[in-house]
């Protein structure tokens, strides 16, 4: 019995760092991902609420993504995004997708 647990642990033990490593090549796989499906738009600012860290923006098509132009929502990054911006500003920004319904943008600045 001992020394089956004793097996098992030294399975244990060189399974293991192999699947930390395993996991840190998905996440890094991921974070590539991420960085190539950033999206460049341009448009207006409409309305910003720092509460919700949220920035309403009226948009022009962004063809990377096939959006046509319109006014939407979006959720920002940090708080820090929205530092300077109020309705009216003109600006550039990147989008990053979250999951399959929810984008953030996580860069902002007045053009
Ligand atoms: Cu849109």
């Amino acid at each position: 019995m001992k020394k089956r647990i004793g097996i098992i642990a030294l399975l244990l033990a060189g399974v293991a760092p192999l699947s930390l490593a395993a996991q840190s090549m998905a996440g890094m796989e991921a974070q590539k991902k991420a960085e190539q499906a950033g999206h460049q738009g341009i448009g207006k600012v409409v309305a910003v609420d720092r509460t919700k860290l949220s920035i309403k923006l009226a948009h022009e098509a962004i063809k990377s993504l096939g959006w046509p132009g319109m006014t939407m929502d979006f959720r920002v990054a940090n708080a820090s995004l929205l530092d300077g911006l109020k309705a009216g500003d003109a600006v550039r920004f990147e989008l990053m997708q979250l999951n399959p319904k929810e984008w953030v943008i996580v860069k902002i600045e007045r053009k």
